[in-house]
């Protein structure tokens, strides 16, 4: 498969863009052929979520473990239409049927109109502890859970609009930054402490107990500055973790037009991901109950 050249699409590194892109719609949607999972495929998904249900008690927040017991996930790999008929009546989202990563604008367009792009492909086997890009189990487990929440959901679409809006490819870094800190990587306080929010720790086998109770990454107060000005890496658990009060925060930093933001970053240099300035509020890490 030709290696899509989508411009700036985050994740991606030399490799090849992973998936079958031949068959999708112009909106790069495809239709779920449920046939296509064998019997394999169907017991590593539910072996997947074994672990990461394991994993997560206790370190994921609340309105995500509200919901992941609940969407029949412990049978198979889940079927598009079902979700859907759930999500829908929750928050109005939907889930839409993508090969793989798509072009940034493409991707804003679609969480603009509250529809979140899920890969349809699953991980091999030789893959089941890491994997670079998003495949099946990391949308549906880590993202779809949060857009049952209604201030999460409002928010993922505040970042769509913001996105559609972006010129230029500073704004893209600085974009997809804000997602990696807080969709992807994020981490909230709650009355019991730090809990996980970030789809791409609560996927992963190995960073959910490191992102709340490792001593070794920092975790720091969010701004979206600060975040926006901040790199990221992609093939190891982060150096820093940014810590929201609340969704309604997210929701409120991103509402209103990102344009003064960039403006008033233009020009700065960004920070390595391991940066700590002395300013930033820092958390202590959670002590590990395991
Ligand atoms: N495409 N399918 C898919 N899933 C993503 O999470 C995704 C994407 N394209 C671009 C992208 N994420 C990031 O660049 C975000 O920062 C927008
Ligand atoms: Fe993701």
């Amino acid at each position: 498969m030709p290696a899509a050249d989508f411009p700036g699409t985050y994740g991606a590194s030399a490799h090849n863009v992973r998936g079958d892109y031949r068959d999708m719609r112009p909106d790069y949607t495809v239709v779920q052929d449920y046939g296509t999972y064998a019997e394999d495929d169907q017991d590593r998904w539910r072996r997947l979520y074994a672990r990461q249900m394991r994993l997560v008690a206790e370190r994921a927040c609340p309105e995500f473990l509200k919901v992941v017991g609940t969407l029949g996930y412990e049978s198979g790999v889940p079927r598009f239409d079902e979700v859907n008929g759930r999500l829908g009546r929750a928050t109005g989202w939907q889930v839409v049927a993508v090969p793989g990563l798509l072009p940034e604008q493409t991707f804003f367009g679609h969480l603009a109109e509250r529809r979140f792009p899920v890969t349809v492909w699953l991980r091999d086997e030789s893959e089941f502890d890491y994997i670079v890009e998003p495949d099946i189990f990391h949308d549906f487990f880590g993202h779809v859970p949060l857009l049952f929440d209604p201030v999460f959901a409002d928010y993922m679409q505040a970042y769509g609009r913001g996105g559609l809006k972006a010129d230029g490819l500073h704004a893209l870094e600085y974009l997809a930054r804000l997602y990696w800190y807080t969709v992807e990587f994020g981490l909230v306080r709650t009355g019991a402490g730090l809990r996980i929010y970030g789809a791409g720790i609560l996927s992963s086998p190995g960073e959910v107990a490191y992102a709340i109770s490792s001593p070794a990454p920092h975790r720091i107060g969010f701004g979206i500055e600060r975040v926006m000005r901040t790199r990221y890496k992609i093939d190891t658990f982060q150096q820093t973790y940014f810590v929201i009060e609340d969704f309604g925060q997210l929701f409120r930093e991103t509402a209103p037009d990102f344009t003064p933001v960039y403006a008033a970053i233009a020009g700065q240099e960004s920070f390595p991901a391991d940066t700590v300035l002395p300013q930033d509020k820092l958390f202590a890490p959670v002590e590990d109950s395991r």
